[in-house]
């Protein structure tokens, strides 16, 4: 960097008020010759050092986090553009109309919204990163990965239908994708465009924090040898109103920490957010340039276009860096959005030509943002309409050029490129440009000179085809008047100097992007023997976290799979009882262990290295989520087939990273889930926040989660070898959520293979107890740790009441209800075939008596199969708050103990008639229940 100038200018902008011109022209002349003769980074040893000694001496220093409001690229480093600038203004121009085209045609006739105006906004942004950066999947190398914004989506899809990629029906039909043939959905979504779409990102914050651990999981995948991701970047595209969301900024320090210099951050700060201005009163620039510099991240502004460049240079007393830098967004805003009618035009409805509204435009700019006279000299040159047109950097493809190429080359720190665009750039109309009904733009409209007994239908008509014209003449479109009417998709001639180009360029970069692979190399099946330690009866009591901890030890030894297990854990791992696995298998830093662990040469010694195998993230459910969700997809984005466990309290999971797990599920994430510290009653002192009743039914709203409840380690060990199985070798498109206790009890051997298939399907018999001369019958369901209620209860009911009974361990009421509705379903829909069983149905349908259901979750859980059992099931749960207590306590007052079990048998028999009540009520009395104290939901 030179002392220019500009940057002389932009320094004195920071010192307003200088006591002592003379010296400070002495120190600036001293240093610019520093940095002529000996370099920048002499000049910032020498500065820093300046300002420790000065920090010593007590003077109070200013934070320095941010610069002032001018691109931080100066003129004199910017590299030579090495693109063709006309060929890429005619393809993006066609990008911006079909993006436009699509949403105007699918709001025609059916109302299903889009966005005209983020696109617009962000076209060069994209068209850059296609024309030049984004690199896409080859024979021998990973593509980039690129987290789109998501409501830029009509952007991508309309640079693919040039590309030859997606069709002209496919773009007819946005956002109807029930369409013949398909449609495209609104946003990102893999699930649905599984060859295109790569990560979901539409809801807000979502794409940032998945792309800071993305980057991550790279530095993982290669540091231990899995695959060489070392080319990859990572991408990101966010809003500047997206950065409210505190997914989007709450993880920046890790990646600053990280030094992960494979991702770079683009945030498209056109100042607006839906509703209205960003940061109306200050500036989201500055504020968000200062918290990542803060977070340890390269920033790099672009704020300006090259045509401010010369009055940049001009401004030799640093007056116009100076304004630049005190106007507020919501004053930027307005030289954008302005109508510039005055009140009597606006009343009398005159209109105004794009000429005119450019010429007052530029005149009000003069006025209020040049308002002084040396800053009304600078521009005295300029006609109004080029004041008017003076570009934001966003805008301007050689600064944005610069920004990416040097974003890409900086080492040791990931990468934030703070843009400032317009809002709807380009677009004509009352909605367009910088107003704040522009995100929500769905139809072009500019007005038009009404004639008297004009019809409706012909007024819109008419000033539809008058912004249609006015798009096309600004962009330079090649249609007629009359192509106008339909609103053409638009691909330059497979022949032109264009395509040409485009497909020249991809072709240096590799593959296409947006790109998803789809291809599956199954793995060999994991050795079976790895399992066969949970099958045997346990020595002593044992909790299932334990049982999946020794699970863990053996499979990452597995010949096929152990490399590609990923455990992961936030900070939870001594409650989880993980420690020993620290210590055999590492935890994973980039630098290795820069100290002793206190614990040093202990069996649970805290062990980090660059090869370790566990992600410790810390305190971090959300950030823990993204690392799984990296893992669990790198499958497809990497062709390595790693398989995450993510460990948690099962509290923090569903309820409190909600949105993210549906967003892996929208990725085709596939792993486990561990809810582990499961259960209302069984976490028993850590009270209301902790104690989880219910995530299993919030997991049931995931449509490709298959959640499981075992109680025993031989049935953890079933349903997570099935898992692999059916996720890894057998290709299902799923993943596992299974909640694991911490409750020590005997674990008793796996009665036979035969139970094989009730537990991976949801229910098994697991014990009957006939007492001699029994004439009554119930059956008992039991999950998880509460399964043990059951079978005291069996005993009591055996014992004090002569009634038969077989506990059943439900591992999955979620699988069970899944087999129920699609038998249902087919029955409903194909009465003449012969109807299906479901697998409920099956194992319960001919048994005798009520069935009583008791669980460590809601009584809803177990309900969901209650349509199938025709009015016999009574299911007892624990609905309400949890509190602090003991276990035993708190499953006599969620009234899920055995007693509560028996009690609700016998019930359940007097309601059939088989029994007289005066039994029961006995009961009650006898097994110490006390039906006076209140519901448990309602205290
Ligand atoms: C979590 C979440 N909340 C709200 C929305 C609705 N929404 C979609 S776009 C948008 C405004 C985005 O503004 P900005 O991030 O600045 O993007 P721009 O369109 O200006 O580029 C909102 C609120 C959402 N998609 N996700
Ligand atoms: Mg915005």
């Amino acid at each position: 960097m030179l002392v220019t100038p500009e940057v002389l200018a932009a320094r004195s902008a920071l010192l307003p008020e200088d006591a002592d011109p003379q010296e400070t022209s002495e120190w600036l002349e001293s240093l610019e010759a520093v940095i002529r003769h000996q370099g920048p980074e002499r000049a910032r040893f020498l500065l820093d050092t300046l300002l420790q000694v000065a920090a010593r001496a007590g003077a109070r220093m200013p934070s320095g986090i941010t610069t002032p409001y001018v691109n931080s690229i100066p003129v004199e480093d910017q590299p030579r553009f090495p693109g063709n600038r006309e060929l890429e203004r005619n393809i993006k121009s066609a990008a911006r109309w079909n993006a436009m085209a699509m949403v105007l045609r699918a709001n025609k006739n059916t109302n299903v919204g889009g966005h005209i105006s983020t696109y617009a906004s962000a076209a060069t942004l994209y068209e850059i990163g296609f024309n030049h950066f984004f690199r896409g999947r080859t024979e021998d190398r990973h593509g980039d990965v690129v987290f789109f914004q998501g409501h830029a989506s009509p952007g991508m899809y309309a640079r693919a239908y040039i590309e030859g990629r997606l069709t002209d029906d496919q773009l007819a039909h946005f956002r109807q994708e029930l369409q013949p043939g398909g449609g495209l959905p609104s946003y990102p979504h893999p699930w649905l465009l599984p060859n295109f779409w790569q990560f979901p990102t539409v809801s807000m914050g979502l794409g940032p924090i998945m792309s800071i651990y993305h980057a991550r999981f790279n530095r993982y995948l290669r540091d231990r040898g899995l695959t060489d991701t070392g080319p990859v970047r990572v991408w990101s595209f966010l809003g500047d109103g997206e950065c409210d969301e505190p997914e989007s900024l709450g993880c920046i320090g890790l990646a600053g920490r990280e030094k992960l210099d494979n991702l770079t951050w683009v945030i498209n700060c056109n100042l607006q957010r839906l509703d209205g201005p960003v940061r109306g009163n200050g500036k989201i620039v500055q504020e968000l340039e200062g918290i990542f510099r803060g977070a340890g991240w390269n920033v790099i502004k672009v704020v300006w276009g090259s045509d401010w460049d010369p009055l940049l240079r001009a401004d030799h007393t640093g007056a116009l860096v100076r304004r630049m830098t005190e106007v507020v967004d919501g004053e930027y805003q307005e030289y954008i959005g302005r109508d510039m009618r005055t009140p009597d035009e606006v009343a009398k409805k005159v209109l105004l030509t794009p000429k005119e509204d450019l010429e007052r435009r530029g005149a009000f700019i003069r006025e209020t943002f040049f308002n002084t006279p040396e800053l009304k000299a600078l521009v005295e040159h300029l006609s109004d309409k080029q004041i008017a047109n003076l570009k934001r950097g966003g805008h301007d493809p050689l600064k944005v050029y610069a920004a990416y190429k040097s974003a890409v080359e900086h080492k040791g720190a990931p990468t934030v490129i703070l843009v400032k665009t317009v809002k709807g750039y380009g677009v004509p109309g009352t909605g367009g440009e910088g107003k704040n009904t522009t995100h929500q733009l769905k139809k072009l409209a500019v007005d038009i000179e009404r004639e008297p007994d004009m019809a409706p239908e012909e007024i819109s008509a008419r000033q539809l085809t008058a912004a249609l014209r006015q798009f096309r003449d600004r962009f330079h479109l090649p249609f007629t008047d009359e192509q106008l009417a339909d609103v053409p998709f638009y691909r330059p001639a497979e022949d032109s100097a264009e395509m040409k180009y485009l497909r020249e360029r991809r072709k240096a970069l590799g593959g296409y992007q947006p790109f998803r692979n789809t291809d599956y190399t199954p793995l060999q099946p994991p050795a079976r023997k790895g399992f066969e330690a949970l099958y045997k009866a346990s020595t002593k009591p044992q909790s299932t976290t334990l049982a999946w901890v020794t699970l863990m030890a053996q499979l990452c030894r597995d010949p096929n799979i152990g490399k590609l297990i990923v455990p992961i854990v936030p900070d939870e791992g001594q409650t989880f009882g993980m420690p020993p696995m620290y210590k055999v298998f590492g935890i994973y830093s980039a630098v290795g262990q820069l100290y002793n662990p206190v614990d040093k040469g202990t069996l649970t010694e805290y062990r980090e290295s660059t090869t370790g195998q566990i992600m410790q993230e810390g305190i971090n459910e959300a950030g823990a989520t993204s690392a799984w969700i990296a893992a669990g997809t790198a499958y497809s984005t990497y062709g390595v087939n790693t398989i995450p466990f993510y460990i948690y309290y099962s509290m923090f999971g569903f309820q409190r990273v909600g949105d993210l797990i549906w967003a892996s599920a929208d990725a085709r994430t596939r792993g486990f889930l561990m809810g582990a510290t499961a259960g209302r009653t069984t976490l028993n002192g850590e009270g209301l926040q902790h104690e989880d009743g219910h995530s299993h039914l919030a997991a049931l709203t995931v449509p490709t989660c298959r959640a499981y409840d075992p109680a025993y380690g031989y049935e953890l060990a079933v349903i997570i070898e099935d898992g692999i199985n059916a996720m890894y070798v057998r290709n299902e498109e799923c993943f596992y959520y299974l909640t694991v206790y911490n409750e020590n009890y005997e674990m008793p051997a796996m009665p036979g293979e035969d139970v094989r298939e009730g537990i991976v399907r949801g229910i098994y018999p697991l014990k009957s107890v006939r007492p001699d001369g029994a004439k009554l019958e119930v059956q008992l369901l039991g999950s998880g740790v509460i399964l043990n209620e059951a079978l005291r209860a069996q005993q009591i009911l055996a014992d004090k009441y002569k009634v038969a009974s077989t506990v059943y361990s439900v591992t999955s009421y979620q699988m069970l209800r899944r087999d129920a509705i699609e038998c249902e379903r087919h029955n409903r829909l194909h009465p003449g075939e012969e109807g299906k069983l479901p697998y409920v149905q099956k194992i319960l349908g001919n048994t005798k008596g009520p069935v009583v259901a008791t669980s460590d979750y809601m009584r809803a859980l177990a309900e969901q199969v209650g349509p199938y059992l025709d009015g016999r099931l009574l299911a007892l749960g624990t609905d309400g708050f949890g509190r602090s207590e003991t276990r035993k306590n708190l499953r006599r007052f969620f009234e899920v103990d055995a007693e509560n079990v028996t009690v609700a048998a016998l019930y359940a028999l007097s309601e059939r008639g088989e029994l007289d009540r005066a039994v029961v009520a006995k009961a009650i009395q006898d097994l110490g229940i006390d039906p006076t104290r209140p519901a448990p939901w309602t205290v």
